[in-house]
């Protein structure tokens, strides 16, 4: 008999930004965030975990077929730690399983995507992590439970564990139970809704998020604003969302891009992670929605200089034939939605 479950999980962009911790051990967020998964389909992790007496005792982990140490007490260690306590707890319960918690593991996780180059692969990779050892153990745990995992795993991997629309409600209780994810809106509420992904560079970022965020949280003033105005962001997206208006939508996300690159500007020593091709992306978005006379487009950006453009499926064509006439480039580009040249602004 073969103890194996494999899982996938998508990236998920954020519309209100993840950037601070409270708790950098528990990883508590000093504010809530919200974020778009995207489809299974399109960028993803997928994990497959086995347990198997007849291992060599200890975990292992590979990451892209690259062994990846499992530091005692670091955040993969804690993850596993955490599940197996969980697996643990059912085989107290009733003991006519196999006792998956004491064997060995191995965890072999894939990134259909570049890893670490501001396309969020610690959210889908350790989202996918927790769901793949939570399918192996059979656990009865809810995604927003599991949440409190992955969150220690990386931040914004709690809101990977859900399809659609999902806050990151930041909690209050110093333990961290209730620093979890829930959804807002599943994924057929608004499935006009769609992103496109301009990826500008797929190198590694310079500045890491985990380090960056805490040198705002160290010396950045305007970091105190951006606290105070991000949870009435929070509820107005919402909304937003329930009531699928795009444009008050889109306004907030580039709103909130823009409040969290300017806080990372404002931390010393600065942190830059737009580069020229992305303020031209922002300048070719505000001026596609000026000449529509309405917005009918989203920039956002992470931790690096690639560009998540949300967007409503009508829209699409005249979006991305902008973006392929203003920034070609040599590849083929597979368009899904065979963008004629007409569709095009003058
Ligand atoms: C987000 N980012 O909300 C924000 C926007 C980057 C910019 O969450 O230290 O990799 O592992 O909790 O989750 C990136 O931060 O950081 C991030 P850790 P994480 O998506």
């Amino acid at each position: 008999m073969v103890y194996e479950a494999t899982t996938s999980a998508p990236v998920n962009i954020a519309c209100i930004k993840y950037w601070g911790k409270r708790d950098t051990k528990l990883i508590l967020p000093t504010n809530s965030s919200l974020s778009v998964t995207l489809d299974q389909d399109h960028l993803r992790s997928t994990t497959t975990s086995r347990a198997d007496p007849s291992f060599e005792a200890g975990d292992k982990l590979w990451l892209n077929g690259k062994e990846d140490v499992i530091k005692e007490g670091g955040r993969l260690w804690v993850c596993i730690k955490e599940m197996r306590a969980w697996r643990k707890e059912l085989e107290e319960k009733d003991s006519t399983g196999p006792p998956l918690s004491s064997w060995p593991l191995r965890i072999a996780s894939y990134n259909n995507f570049p890893t670490a180059a501001g396309l969020a692969s610690s959210a889908s990779g350790l989202a996918c992590l927790v769901a793949s050892l939570s399918k192996l153990y059979a656990l009865p745990q809810t995604p927003s439970q599991l949440s409190l995992i992955a969150r220690q795993g990386s931040g914004s991997a709690c809101r990977s564990l859900f399809g659609g629309f999902v806050a990151w409600r930041e909690g209050s209780d110093p333990s961290g139970i209730d620093s979890l994810a829930e959804e807002v809106a599943p994924r057929d509420h608004w499935p006009e809704m769609h992103a496109l992904i301009c990826v500008v560079s797929d190198a590694k970022k310079g500045t890491s998020s985990t380090s960056g965020m805490q040198r705002t949280v160290e010396t950045s003033s305007l970091l105190k604003n951006r606290l105070e105005v991000v949870p009435g962001r929070m509820g107005a997206i919402s909304k937003a969302i329930q009531e699928k208006d795009f444009e008050s939508f889109a306004r907030i996300t580039m709103i909130d891009s823009n409040s969290f690159h300017a806080v990372c500007l404002d931390t010393s020593p600065p942190i830059f992670y737009l580069n020229d091709v992305s303020r031209a992306i922002i300048a070719l978005v505000e001026e596609l929605n000026r000449a529509s006379g309405k917005v009918i487009a989203a920039y956002t950006f992470d931790a690096g200089p690639n560009a998540v453009i949300y967007a409503l499926e009508e829209n699409m064509p005249v979006i991305i034939g902008a973006v392929n006439r203003f920034f070609p480039t040599n590849e083929e580009f597979e368009d899904p939605f065979k963008t004629q040249t007409k569709d095009l602004p003058e």
